[in-house]
């Protein structure tokens, strides 16, 4: 068994890791702050290479493989939630669905401008009536002539409705199936087209400076070939999607937890109480020695599950199992990090308030911590 990463893997994690702490550390609380999507940070992402990371050359990406992608978002987690979440939602969810189930023409179309981060784009699967029952969309689109007609709305669209989004992709019913089950087809939809309307979200608890959206369609009309794959497929799409979105999100954890494991090392050790460092009292030294296994056992997991992906094998239950893991593992160690760190810990001068409020959507986005255990729960035949 060989735990060596190659070469390449490891000078991508440290130009990314040295990309993250000299140009979003310095910047990322005030765009916390400020509850603003930077474009200046997204244009030096892209000039990094961060999009389309696993997309081949053909279509301007950078051919690498899945856990070298997992690696970046874990190095930009490491510093900031937001950024990631740009990356991550952008690779996985704007770009997924494209590469994999787009054909040749759609491919060649969106895919050079993603990948070299002019643009982005959404993945419309949820909706405000289907959540974790995300096979509920009451979306519509229906055949007329030449056309896709399209009703309904969706929520919580990372990357949806910013200044660069270039569309997204919406799971719409489409019909009835032969087992009298909703027909679901992903069809994409152009920004700027007639009926279609993304607007911005605002006044999150975290993930401040990322791009979250509405989207609404009103017999917004797009062309019969806008579908994606073929009809009826869309929510085996958006479940495969978001195996794969899981792994990201396992890794926004795991950085996450990373992050908060050197703040809280870095701090403790230079805040002294009682005549010395507050590490040295082993109640504390306890803390950062569970922080340092558990971020351990969580790379493990999450490195294992992308080693699955890349070797083309079945990887829905370690992802899920990836996803759950990594999320509560930041959510141990953004909390002790903040214990660690007292009052200023609750103060947004320091990082880590930060790093407490934007772990909450590790448990949410992208399949809740329940969902996860269902998946997990159905795969070992309990439920
Ligand atoms: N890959 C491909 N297909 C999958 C799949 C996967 N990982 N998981 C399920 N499917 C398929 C099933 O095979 C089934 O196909 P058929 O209808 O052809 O038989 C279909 O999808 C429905 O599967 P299932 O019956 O398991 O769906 P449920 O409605 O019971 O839902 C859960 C299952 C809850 C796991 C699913 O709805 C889910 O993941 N919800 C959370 C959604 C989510 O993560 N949203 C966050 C979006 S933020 S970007």
């Amino acid at each position: 068994m060989d735990y060596t990463l190659s070469t390449e893997q490891e000078i991508l994690r440290e130009s990314v890791r040295s990309f993250a702490e000299n140009e979003i550390k310095p910047v990322a609380q005030e765009l916390d702050e400020k509850e603003e999507f930077s474009y200046e940070t997204m244009q030096k992402m892209a000039e990094l290479g961060l999009f389309g990371i696993f997309v081949s050359e053909q279509y301007g990406g950078q051919g690498m493989d899945y856990i070298s992608y997992i690696i970046a978002v874990e190095e930009i987690a490491r510093v900031d939630g937001s950024h990631a979440a740009t990356v991550a939602a952008e690779n996985s969810l704007g770009v997924g669905p494209l590469y994999y189930f787009g054909n040749e023409e759609q491919k060649k179309k969106y895919l050079p401008k993603l990948c070299k981060g002019e643009t982005l784009w959404g993945f419309g699967l949820t909706e405000p009536n289907a959540g974790s029952d995300a096979s509920n969309a009451q979306t519509t689109a229906v055949l007329d002539g030449n056309e896709w007609v399209i009703n309904g709305s969706k929520i919580f669209i990372t990357n949806g409705a910013a200044k660069i989004t270039a569309g997204s992709t919406v799971l719409c019913r489409t019909g009835t199936r032969d087992d009298g089950r909703p027909e679901l087809s992903c069809i994409i939809v152009e920004t700027g087209t007639p009926g279609y309307t993304a607007k911005e979200m605002h006044g999150k608890m975290m993930w401040r400076a990322s791009n979250t959206s509405e989207l609404y369609f009103e017999d917004c009309r797009v062309p019969k070939d806008n579908l994606l794959g073929p009809r009826g497929d869309g929510f085996h799409q958006m479940m495969q999607t978001l195996d794969g979105g899981r792994l990201s999100i396992g890794a926004m954890g795991l950085g996450g937890a990373q992050g908060c494991l050197d703040m809280a090392l870095k701090y403790s050790n230079e805040r002294e109480q009682f005549g010395r460092p507050i590490a040295k009292f082993q109640v504390n030294a306890f803390k950062l020695a569970d922080m340092a296994m558990e971020i351990e056992c969580a790379r493990l997991l999450l490195y294992k599950a992308c080693w699955l992906r890349d070797n083309d094998m079945r990887f829905s239950k370690e992802a899920a199992m990836a996803k759950l893991y990594c999320s509560e593992t930041m959510y141990r160690c953004a909390n002790h990090a903040v214990q660690l760190h007292g009052g200023y810990g609750l103060m947004k001068e320091y990082d880590v308030e930060r790093f407490y409020r934007d772990q909450k959507l590790l448990d949410i986005g992208e399949g809740t911590s329940e969902v996860q255990r269902i998946v997990i729960a159905r795969h070992i035949g309990v439920l």
